[in-house]
């Protein structure tokens, strides 16, 4: 599979003195794991590397190895003009990394954009990139294979953790044979599969199941369109935030084609998370409000208050659908 030009990449590691891995805002165990992975990949190439993100990432993910590594600005001793690479992983476009387009500029880094994303805007100077691959951390392996760059065990569970996820445990449509057999190169390479299940999937505050009562009780379904939203009072009420799995509640219901999970965000701004299944495509539906993402699995974030954004994603989902 060649997923990049080989030897223009190879000609920027050689010319580079340091290489940034960074992440979209609200970073997920995707975006980490690559981030952090290569990170730690690159080391072996004898590079300064680093890891800046510019949104804290969740206390859940706190275990994934050297996450304390995390920075959250750009080091002041980075060279400028081109000789600092900013690799970016996981992210479509400049603007879902969150740092202001000034510090960028300032910084000139050459950009290497590493991705998976239908929606993908193909900027930077070279491009590693895969749509048909279920995670950007699958993505980040096969070029560590073509530069000859070996898994260890923190790789491993950095790599493996990015495809666990973005593939739902091997179950959304995404999954494919290339998935499993990186999943085979990980775990041979000691990924610790048992810890990573049990730190995502069977460890929950209790807090967590107080919050999933109260969205699961706004629960609407018009046509195969159904939907979920959590307000900021319930979170408040509740003490959690973490509302990263709901969208996925919906699409285990029969009869679902286009599922939705409105967040609401301060001063009248609002998170939609989408799924479909079926011919649904949701990357179209996500990129008319300037989000994006996969034609089964996209996000946005909406200038309105709750009760628009429902109104108005809702109408355009019934539209994609040919209901209106
Ligand atoms: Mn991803």
């Amino acid at each position: 599979m060649n997923i990049t030009d080989i030897s223009k990449m190879k000609k920027i590691i050689d010319e580079a003195e340091c290489f940034v891995f960074t992440s979209h805002i609200d970073p997920d165990c995707d975006g980490l794991g690559g981030s952090l992975g290569l990170m730690l990949a690159f080391r072996q190439l004898g590079k300064q590397t680093y890891t800046v993100l510019c949104d804290k990432f969740s206390d859940k993910y706190s275990w994934l190895p050297h996450s304390d590594e995390i920075l959250y600005e750009f080091p002041k001793t980075l060279p400028k003009n081109k000789k600092t690479v900013l690799f970016t992983v996981d992210a479509p476009n400049i603007p879902r990394l969150g740092f202001d387009q000034s510090i960028i500029d300032e910084l000139d880094p050459t950009i290497v954009n590493l991705d998976h994303h239908t929606s993908n805007a193909m900027f930077g100077d070279l491009m590693v990139f895969d749509e048909k691959a279920a995670s950007s951390t699958e993505v980040a392996y096969r070029l560590m294979q073509q530069l000859d760059l070996k898994l260890d065990t923190g790789i491993s569970t950095l790599l493996y953790t990015g495809l666990i996820t973005d593939t739902g445990r091997f179950r959304f449509s995404n999954t494919r044979s290339e998935s499993f057999e990186c999943a085979q190169h990980f775990l041979r390479s000691g990924a610790k599969h048992n810890l990573i299940i049990k730190k995502l999937f069977e460890e929950k505050p209790l807090e967590k199941l107080l919050l999933e009562q109260k969205v699961l009780a706004t629960l609407k379904n018009e046509n195969g369109i159904a939907w979920l939203y959590c307000t900021q009072e319930m979170m408040d009420e509740t003490g959690c935030s973490d509302t990263e799995e709901f969208v996925n509640k919906l699409t285990e219901v029969s009869g679902i084609e286009i599922s939705l999970f409105f967040k609401q965000g301060s001063a009248d701004t609002t998170k939609i998370s989408l799924r479909a299944r079926g011919d649904a495509d949701v990357n179209k539906v996500a990129s008319e409000f300037g989000g994006g993402g996969h034609a089964k699995a996209a996000g946005a974030k909406l200038n309105h208050d709750l009760e628009t954004s429902i109104s108005l994603v809702v109408t355009a989902c019934k539209k994609s659908l040919g209901h209106i």
